[in-house]
C-alpha cells in the first residue's frame, strides 16, 4: 500500500505513535509518505520505503495567523495525486482529520482519496471540547473513511462527548519490543553515567505539559530521597520545566534531580531506570508507561482515562489517585526496598507489553483496517 501519514512532529505521544507505525508499515514493505511541517522527530530520514513532505507555509503580513490548514490539505491532495496513494492516515483530530476531508474533495472529480484518522487524547478532551473546534472536529470524525482510538477509554469519551455515531476501531498503542527491552549485561555500564551502584533510579519521561503534573513527581522523588540514596532522571521539555526546577532546588534536591531535556534514543535511557513516575491529571493511554514496561521498568501512575487499561494495579505497575503523592512515594519506596517484588513486577510489565502491544501484534491489525477502509471505498 501507498500510505500519507500526517501527525505532530515534535515531541508527544501521537507523533511517536504516527512514526512508529510509518517506520513498521515500510519494513512490512509499505511505501509511507510523512506529509509534516517539519521532519518528524524519530525519523533519520535514512529509512527505505519512507518519504517526506514539507508542508511550506506562506505567511503576509495581513495574517495574524498563517493558515496552516489550508498549506496542509493543498500538501496532502498534491503528494496523494503525485504518488498516487491509497489512503491518507492522519494522527489527532485537529487539525488533520478536517484538512484531509478537503484533500479528499479537493481530488473528489478525479480519484476519492480515503483517510482515517486516530484520536489520541487531547483531540476529544481537551482542544476538542471547545466550542470553537468540537463541531468542526466532530464533522471530519463523521466524515472519516475510518476512525480509531487508541484506547476503550478514548472510544467511550469520544461517543459521549461527541455523540458520534459511526464506529470507532480501538487499536491500542504498540511499542517494538525489539528495540525497548533490558539492556541485559550493558546495563551497569549504562547506569553508571547516572547513579552509583547503590542509588535508586527513578524515571519521568513527558513533553512537560501541566497535564503531566511534574511537579508531583518532584514531590513524589524528594519523598523517596529522605528514605534512600535515589536519582531522577527528567526526560523531556516544556512549559513547566522551570517550575520544576524550582521546586528541585527549594526542596535542597537538585543534585539528584537530573534534566537530561528532549533526547531521541528513550530506548537506551528507560532501561537504566528501576522505577518510572507517571503522575498525570489525564493520560487516554500513556504511551511512556509502554515503553518502560517493555525496559521491564513498572510505573507507578494514578488512575486515569485508559491507564487502568494499560497497566493492572499491583501486578504490572501502581495506580493511585490524581495528586496523592504520599501514596505514590509509600508504593515506589516499598518496591525500591524490596529488589525481589521489583523484579517481578518488571517481568510481568515486560510479559504484558510482549503479549498485547508489540509492533508485531498492533501493525497488522492497521492493515487489516487499511483494507476494511479500502474495500468500503471501492463499493
Ligand atoms: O498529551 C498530549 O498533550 C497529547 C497527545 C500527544 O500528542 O502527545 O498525547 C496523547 O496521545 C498519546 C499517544 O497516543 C497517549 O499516550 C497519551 O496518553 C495522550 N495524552 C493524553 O490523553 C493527555
Amino acid at each position: 500500500m501507498k500510505i500519507g501519514i500526517t501527525c505532530y512532529p515534535t515531541y508527544g505521544g501521537s507523533g511517536v505513535v504516527a512514526t512508529e507505525l510509518g517506520i513498521e508499515l515500510a519494513a512490512r514493505g509499505h511505501q509511507v509518505h510523512f506529509i509534516t511541517y517539519s521532519q518528524p522527530f524519530r525519523l533519520t530520514g535514512r529509512e527505505e520505503g519512507i518519504f517526506y513532505h514539507e508542508v511550506p507555509v506562506f505567511n503576509y503580513p495581513l495574517f495574524e495567523y498563517p493558515p496552516y490548514d489550508l498549506a496542509l490539505a493543498t500538501r496532502m491532495s498534491e503528494v496523494a495525486e503525485y504518488y498516487e496513494l491509497d489512503l491518507l492516515h492522519v494522527h489527532y483530530a485537529i487539525p488533520h482529520s478536517v484538512c484531509a476531508l478537503l484533500a479528499r474533495q479537493m481530488l473528489e472529480k478525479r480519484r476519492y482519496l480515503p483517510f482515517v484518522t486516530t484520536l489520541h487524547g487531547t483531540d476529544i478532551t481537551l482542544v476538542g471540547l471547545d466550542r470553537s473546534y468540537l463541531p468542526i472536529t466532530r464533522f471530519a470524525i463523521e466524515e472519516s473513511d475510518g476512525v480509531t482510538s487508541i484506547s476503550n477509554y478514548l472510544r467511550e469519551k469520544t461517543v459521549h462527548d461527541f455523540g458520534i455515531l459511526r464506529p470507532i476501531e480501538v487499536i491500542p498503542n504498540f511499542v517494538n519490543c525489539d528495540e525497548y527491552t533490558p539492556l541485559g549485561e550493558k546495563r551497569a555500564a549504562a547506569r553508571a553515567r547516572y547513579a552509583d551502584p547503590d542509588e535508586k533510579v527513578l524515571l519521568h519521561l513527558s513533553n512537560f505539559r501541566p497535564v503531566k503534573r511534574i511537579l508531583d513527581v518532584i514531590e513524589v522523588f524528594s519523598r523517596i530521597a529522605q528514605e534512600m540514596p535515589a536519582r531522577l532522571l527528567m526526560v523531556g521539555d516544556g512549559p513547566d520545566r522551570s517550575a520544576a526546577e524550582y521546586l528541585a532546588n527549594s526542596k535542597g534536591i537538585q543534585n539528584r534531580v537530573h534534566f537530561l531535556g528532549k533526547q531521541d534514543r528513550v530506548h537506551e535511557l528507560l532501561p537504566v531506570a528501576d522505577l518510572m513516575l507517571m503522575p498525570s491529571e489525564l493520560e487516554s493511554f500513556g504511551l511512556a508507561a509502554l515503553e518502560a514496561m517493555a525496559c521491564k521498568v513498572p510505573t507507578i501512575a494514578t488512575r486515569v482515562g485508559g491507564v487502568s487499561e494499560l497497566i493492572e494495579d499491583g501486578v504490572t505497575g501502581r495506580l493511585f489517585a490524581v495528586g496523592d503523592v504520599a501514596a505514590m512515594a509509600a508504593a515506589a519506596i516499598e518496591l525500591l526496598m524490596d529488589d525481589s517484588s521489583l523484579a517481578r513486577m518488571g517481568d510481568a510489565a515486560r510479559r504484558a507489553a510482549q503479549d498485547r502491544y508489540c509492533a508485531s501484534r498492533i501493525i497488522p491489525d492497521y492493515e487489516r483496517y487499511y483494507e476494511r477502509v479500502l474495500a468500503r471505498a471501492e463499493v
